[in-house]
């Protein structure tokens, strides 16, 4: 009995001796791995670092009220902006949409659309007539010329609707950041659209929080920018096939692709860089749509930097900063 004992404390000795070696090479080798992405990282930023660089263009006054997203409008040109005003979640009929003008950012009308909610993402119609706006649990259809809401969409089972995008058939996409759910809302459907024409078109808890959507035309794919968890932000870039609705992700979490709590998103007319906000950092990144690498195009040093939006053709983005009540405009130097 004891010989074999002491035989089996010696081999566990070895054993133990022999895990711990292990251990250590495994975390020396892991520790260099994570080294060496580290510098390829880096590396990749600096690259680009110089390729890309923006110039402020201007600010509005803080007049707004916790705005959320931006987008432009081409005919009247003209910026429409969201503001909550309030919880992000809330019911509180004080949520309003206003009129910002591209060229300096005075504010042309702060309370154009009023009685929403917590009016988040807004896309505009491919014809420029229809405004469509996230709030909450409805997808609010306005109609521009009027300024008059036409209706409400209640998407079902919806509980924080955030980001909205049109195709180029005229179908709105619909984010729903707590239930990892894209609505669709068919409008090829005539004028005979109900409540019931919005329903949901793919939910996976793969979108982990899906926020801001922008559509690439061309190759027929829905890119959604990820917040994470509302109550711990962190995601990255999902790409979505559209005919077959597969995800996948949009290169490597952190290293040739932001991960953060990322709000909005917005392109080049090419599509082969993303301009993507990181909402609690504070930052906008560029992306290269090819899953090459990313870099910090702007470091806002405020939290709260919300739902881009874009001037196509005029190399101009736009950022609602939440927490300061105003928008920024910077233009891209290549
Ligand atoms: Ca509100
Ligand atoms: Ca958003």
């Amino acid at each position: 009995m004891i010989p074999n004992r002491r035989l089996s404390q010696k081999s566990s000795f070895t054993t133990f001796l022999l895990i711990v070696a292990v251990s250590v090479i495994l975390s020396f080798s892991g520790i260099s791995i994570n080294l060496t992405n580290n510098i390829n990282a880096q590396a990749q930023e600096q690259q680009q670092v110089e390729q890309t660089q923006v110039n402020k263009l201007w600010e509005t006054p803080a007049n707004l009220k916790d705005p959320e997203s931006v987008a432009y409008e081409s005919k009247q040109q003209v910026l429409f902006v969201s503001n909550i005003n309030g919880q992000p979640d809330q019911k509180d009929q004080n949520g309003f949409i206003s009129k910002v003008s591209p060229s300096n950012g005075s504010i042309i009308e702060l309370n154009w659309i009023t009685t929403l909610n917590a009016p988040k993402g807004i896309a505009i119609s491919n014809d420029n007539s229809i405004l469509y706006v996230a709030d909450i649990t409805d997808l609010v259809q306005i109609d521009i010329d009027s300024g008059k809401i036409i209706k409400r969409f209640n998407a079902p089972g919806s509980s924080f609707l955030n980001d909205v995008v049109a195709d180029n058939q005229g179908n709105i996409y619909v984010s729903d950041t707590d239930t990892n759910t894209i609505y669709k809302l068919d409008t090829n459907l005539g004028n005979n659209t109900s409540s019931s024409d919005i329903q949901a078109w793919l939910q996976n808890p793969q979108l982990n929080g899906p926020n801001g959507l922008h559509i690439d035309n061309n190759k027929n794919k829905l890119i959604v920018v990820s917040f994470g968890p509302l109550s711990k932000p962190g995601g990255g870039i999902e790409v979505i096939d559209m005919k077959n609705k597969t995800i996948t992700s949009l290169g490597e979490q952190g290293t040739t692709s932001p991960f953060g709590g990322l709000d909005g998103i917005e392109s080049d007319t090419s599509n082969t860089h993303y301009y993507v906000t990181d909402n609690p950092a504070g930052k906008v990144y560029v992306v290269n749509a090819d899953e090459t690498g990313y870099q910090t195009l702007v470091d806002l040093h405020t939290q709260g930097a919300a739902d881009l939006g874009s001037i196509p053709g005029q190399s101009t983005i736009i950022i609602p900063l939440m927490q300061d009540n105003k928008l920024v405009a910077y233009k891209l130097v290549e």
